[in-house]
């Protein structure tokens, strides 16, 4: 990690850390794969090493969490759901940010790719009122249990999920932190830990996610100033430490839990194979969610 990365702001280049011995694994990944779950069945517990990892760093990576035939399983139900609110998006409230297509359907929100790919979905907030699978998803002991420890609560609730689809050629996630989107509708925005679970092998170049490592603990930093309409919500890119950025390229099933003052991103989709990932965020118990306001208690 000592390596600096030289790619620039949110450059097509792979970051340092894209191919590495995972012997020896600089991000501190835990591994979960195996041909027999009963044997590498670890607790669901982050360990006091992985909480000290997310404490400095600002993140926690656990690879292989789900095993392929669940994120399968998973991914049938998301193609299914993606179907569905494309073919009902013409009832919804169409409006354009920065030159991208959203709609509003029903308390969703619809974020479509950039033309030449303004039909394709690239983002669905929240996605688990969709699918009973994506609640008992975010109901898992493989992520309730971690981000009891990481709110410091006995009881979690939901705060919002999203699933990021990221089609070949699909757009960049500008640098960003989540705590300036939430800290006026959050109780507590400190208690808002965020997990991604990737949804698909994530191979170099096709734009995966991307953190400044140690960021979070320099509170909400300066925003970008370029004319935009969302500038506001990016980072600007002097804030931007480029020596200290982490790409996980991790295979599907692979949990990375971060900081929601954790400056991240990721870059274009240049493989030819979609990048899918959904992230979910965590609150105390008995909390209104971001959306739908509803209290989506998760144990
Ligand atoms: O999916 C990604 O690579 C990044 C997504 C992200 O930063 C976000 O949705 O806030």
């Amino acid at each position: 990690m000592s390596e600096p990365w030289i790619g620039g702001p949110m450059s097509d280049k792979p970051a340092p850390n894209a191919r590495r011995n995972p012997q020896q694994d600089p991000l501190g990944a835990v591994q979960h794969a195996s041909k027999d779950p009963v044997e590498s069945r670890v607790s669901e517990a982050l360990t006091q090493i992985e909480l000290d990892g997310y404490q400095g760093r600002g993140f926690a990576v656990r690879r292989s969490v789900f095993s392929s035939e669940e994120i399968a399983q998973l991914n049938a139900v998301i193609d299914r759901v993606e179907q569905a609110v494309v073919r009902q998006s013409h009832l919804g409230r169409e409006y354009i940010i920065d030159g991208r297509r959203f709609i509003d359907l029903d308390a969703h929100t619809l974020q479509f790719e950039p033309a030449p790919f303004d039909n394709d979905l690239r983002v669905l907030e929240p996605a688990h009122p969709l699918s009973a699978d994506l609640l008992a998803l975010l109901m898992d002991a493989r992520l309730v249990l971690p981000m009891k420890q990481l709110t410091g609560c006995d009881e979690v609730s939901l705060w919002t999920d999203k699933i990021n689809f990221k089609r070949p050629g699909g757009s960049e996630f500008g640098w960003h932190q989540d705590a300036p989107y939430w800290i006026h509708d959050a109780a507590q925005v400190t208690q808002l830990p965020n997990v991604m679970v990737t949804l698909d092998d994530v191979m170099p170049r096709a734009g995966g996610f991307r953190v400044i490592q140690g960021s979070h603990h320099e509170g909400i930093r300066p925003a970008r100033n370029d004319g935009s309409q969302l500038e506001g919500f990016y980072t600007h890119d002097d804030e931007v430490d480029f020596s200290r950025v982490v790409e996980f390229n991790e295979p599907a099933g692979s949990v990375i839990f971060f900081d929601p003052f954790l400056i991240h991103g990721s870059a274009r989709n240049q493989s030819t194979h979609r990048r899918r990932a959904l992230i979910a965020t965590y609150q105390p118990a008995n909390l209104p969610s971001l959306k739908t306001k509803q209290v989506v208690n998760l144990g």
